[in-house]
């Protein structure tokens, strides 16, 4: 049990020395030392591989050491030499297996052989390649398509994924729910709204150029460590940047850059954000508004003194709808909801947005704070909104800049992996592969869960991922998920959905992106999008881990051959063979975004897809960029909170883990050690609720359904953090989310803002 937890406090710079020995321990941890740090010299290199960490952007000229710690620890856990000894499987049931911890389970190492779950033993065994893909292909062709659910999780590249997803179409749906329906797809919604692009104008040349960062809901020193490398420019250059968080997160607070010898001897700090505003959970739509009124404010004392307006009219005019409705919403908005909805003083807001009114190019950046609510879309609308006031959209140093998770989701997206089919050229498809694509709208993660629950899913086919363990509603989900007719994961590490598995289950294993993939003994590369639009090459360093594996293209190919009828315009072999020739397929289908494919993949910083907003073209049905005025300012309008007792949880991730993946119960940076089940809670709250620092407490969510959920044996840790708000860990607090508790739009899982209730079920002495 997690008894020997601690919370220190710390107010240690993201960086710096602590940063140079994580790296060395972990490389330690997974003995790779020289193998290690020898491939890292080549991450995110031209000619090197793309780091399959984050997706922030890749720049023209690297650092020498263009990693940082998380891409290290990524690289580090994926080039382990360790793998599950021969007769693991043999040891082990599948039950037993259950009960390790996410962490134990990953850190047996690499998979080698495909395997298949046996019910007789209830062990997974090993088997053939042929084997699995005759059987796998067997069922598939026995199932009904529209019960098959292909997910994929943003790891794969480019051509990999645009083969997946012709894969399920071919098959006969477009059922393609993708990490990035728990993730940024608030941002994919609500950016086509406002600005006619589903992803962000900004490039790296516009932090060189901007004047004023604000910053929401996004962990940079954790989760896009190398940003912060744009961040410290920016700084050294007297830009301000203005962060919304409710924690102080030390990545957002100071920066020692391990880079730079003068930095690492003098341990000088750069200081991040000049203005650090710890609104509560939930609270960005209410504190946007109050930024919006303040701009409004300012305009209005410049037009009674005659001085030059403060909203750009000019832009206003030509550009914009719907601004004049949006202000209507602003006026008529008061100081006091804005203050008590964001948990901050109209004083903090006023000194912020007149920073904002004195700089010429704004970027705002933002992450999961943001789009992980119910009123996730909206949030990432006011965000629009406020740029757009001052035209801070569509010119250099200017923009909106949501900053995407995983290595190449955003790609996938651009190469067809969507449950919508107006967002995928499916005439394009039907003309170049000669078949009726289905027309259907398919499942996305929220309505694959759904169709689970409700027993009309059989099929699961996983590109990746760890897809019962992301997800909310655990207990129910993974009840389900038992009854599915068969599941199959392609996958590099064992993890909880191998566990819990169908009746007919697969694990097969494959190559990572580090690995060298050879086929027909030819080295072959892929490519990736950063969070920024620009595509790179990447080509695998390290020797794979067994000689079993095959590429995730060889696996997509070798299920679909099996599972679909032979179609001569679809060269699976051929594609297999050579990859290139997946870009040209590629290209063939997109020829606007991927011209000259092959040729232009290793171009230094990558090369950028057409972002029409970016040139201030307005994508959208009023052919402008559009204002959107806010529904309501309540996070939670339609979860009525069970008294004064409740208090509003938001998951986050440690520095200790890439979402599912746990390196270590550690989280160095918020200063908690030995135990991912602690929930941050501040002093007033403890008070309030007569709770103390090592309490151990039951968490559990109001129910309104007659669903019990909760989460026994968390501890409580005073923390800095707004009243009325608790942190705890994803994915260890999934169980509390209701399925149903999801942003509306674009159904992410609002996993930060979840009600619960705390109870008391053990005393800090009784642990000592
Ligand atoms: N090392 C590492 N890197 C990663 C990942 C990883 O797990 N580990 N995951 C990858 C993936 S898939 C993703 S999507 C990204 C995620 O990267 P982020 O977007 O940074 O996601 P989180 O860590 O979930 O939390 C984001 C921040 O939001 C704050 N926050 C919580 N609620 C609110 C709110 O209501 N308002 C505001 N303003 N802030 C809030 C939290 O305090 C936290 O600092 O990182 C990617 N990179
Ligand atoms: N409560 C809460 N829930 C959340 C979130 C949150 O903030 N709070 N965040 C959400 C977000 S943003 C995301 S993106 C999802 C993440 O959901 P997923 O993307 O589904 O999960 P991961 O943990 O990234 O997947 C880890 C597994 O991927 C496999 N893997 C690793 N590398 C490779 C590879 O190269 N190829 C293949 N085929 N497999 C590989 C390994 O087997 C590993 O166990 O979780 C979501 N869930
Ligand atoms: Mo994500």
């Amino acid at each position: 049990m997690n008894d020997k937890v601690t919370v220190e406090k710390t107010d240690i710079p993201a960086g710096g020395w602590g940063s140079a020995k994580e790296v060395g321990a972990i490389l330690l941890h997974e003995h790779v030392m020289v193998k290690g740090s020898a491939l890292l010299a080549k991450q995110n290199k031209p000619e090197g591989f793309a780091c399959v960490s984050c997706s922030w952007a890749k720049p023209a000229n690297p650092h020498p050491f263009e990693f940082c710690e998380s891409g290290a620890k990524a690289t580090a856990w994926e080039i382990t030499p360790k793998k599950p000894d021969l007769d693991f499987f043999d040891r082990h049931t599948v039950s037993e297996l259950e009960r390790w911890s996410d962490h134990d389970l990953e850190d047996l190492g690499r998979l080698t052989e495909p395997m298949r779950w046996d019910a007789a033993s209830d062990k997974y065994m090993a088997t053939s390649w042929d084997a699995a893909y005759a059987e796998i292909g067997a069922e598939l062709r026995r199932l009904d398509p529209k019960s098959v659910v292909f997910y994929s999780s943003g790891r794969a590249s480019l051509e990999t994924s645009y083969m997946y997803q012709l894969l399920a179409r071919l098959y006969g749906n477009n059922n393609l729910p993708d990490s990035s329906n728990m993730c940024h797809e608030s941002t994919s919604v609500a950016l086509p709204k406002t600005i006619g692009v589903a992803c962000g104008t900004v490039v790296l040349d516009d932090f060189e150029k901007t004047d004023c960062i604000f910053f929401f809901g996004q962990n940079v020193g954790v989760n896009s460590p190398r940003m912060l490398h744009q961040l410290q420019e920016a700084r050294q250059r007297g830009i301000e940047i203005i962060t919304f968080n409710p924690l102080r997160e030390p990545g957002l607070v100071s920066f020692v850059n391990p880079q730079s010898p003068a930095e690492m001897l003098t341990g000088k700090e750069t200081a991040i954000s000049t203005q650090y505003h710890q609104v509560k959970a939930g609270g960005d739509s209410a504190a946007l508004m109050g930024l919006c009124k303040a701009v409004l404010a300012a305009d209005d004392e410049a037009i009674a003194a005659g001085k030059p307006r403060v909203l750009d009219t000019a832009f206003l005019d030509q550009h914009t709808h719907g601004f004049d409705a949006f202000v209507a919403s602003v006026r008529a908005c008061g100081w006091e909801q804005i203050e008590s909805t964001s948990g901050l003083k109209r004083a903090d807001l006023e000194a912020a947005a007149a920073v904002y009114v004195r700089s010429h190019a704004v970027i705002g950046i933002y992450g999961m704070g943001l789009t992980q609510h119910r009123n996730g879309v909206q949030n990432v609308e006011m965000v629009s909104n406020f740029l757009l006031m001052r035209g801070n959209m569509g010119r250099p140093g200017a923009g909106i800049c949501p900053v995407r998770g995983h290595s190449n989701v955003q790609g996938q997206r651009t190469v067809g992996i969507t449950e919508k089919p107006e967002l995928a050229p499916l005439d394009k498809l039907a003309g170049q592969y000669g078949f009726e694509p289905p027309r259907d709208k398919g499942m996305n993660t929220v309505e694959a869960c759904e169709g689970i629950l409700a027993r009309s899913v059989h099929g699961f086919v996983s590109l990746g991922g760890n897809f019962v363990r992301a997800i909310p509603e655990t207990v129910l989900m993974e009840q389900a998920w038992r009854e599915l007719r068969l599941t199959v994961q392609i996958s590099t590490k064992l993890n909880r959905s191998h566990l819990i598995h169908g009746e007919i289950a697969y694990i097969l294993p494959c190559l990572g992106r580090i690995e060298i993939d050879r086929q027909n003994g030819v080295e072959q590369s892929v490519s990736v999008e950063d969070s920024t639009g620009c595509m790179h090459g990447s080509r695998g360093r390290a020797e794979p881990a067994g000689p079993q594996l095959r590429s995730e293209p060889a696996i997509v190919a070798g299920i679909a051959k099996a599972a679909l009828a032979p179609n001569p315009r679809v060269d699976w072999d051929g594609w297999c063979a050579d990859y290139a020739r997946v870009r040209d397929a590629i290209e063939q289908t997109y020829p606007e975004i991927f011209g000259q494919f092959n040729a232009r993949m290793w171009t230094p910083g990558g090369f950028r897809k057409p972002v029409p907003a970016a040139e201030r073209i307005w994508k959208t049905p009023t052919g402008k960029a559009n204002f959107i005025a806010p529904e309501s300012l309540d996070e939670d309008p339609d979860l009525k909170a069970a008294g004064p007792q409740t208090l509003r949880l938001f998951t986050v991730r440690s520095d200790g883990q890439f979402n599912t993946t746990i390196y270590s119960n550690d989280d160095r940076f918020r200063g908690v050690k030995g135990s991912r089940k602690v929930l941050l809670m501040a002093r007033a709250d403890m008070d309030r609720l007569g709770l103390a620092e090592g309490d151990l407490v039951t968490a559990r969510t109001p129910s309104q359904d007659g669903v019990e959920r909760h989460v026994d044996n968390l501890r409580i840790a005073e923390y800095d953090i707004p009243q009325g708000c608790i942190a705890g860990y994803y994915p260890e607090c999934n169980p509390l989310i209701p399925l149903w508790h999801h942003a509306k739009e674009s159904k992410v899982p609002a996993a930060k803002a979840i009600d619960v209730l705390l109870q008391r079920t053990g005393s800090a002495l009784a642990a000592h």
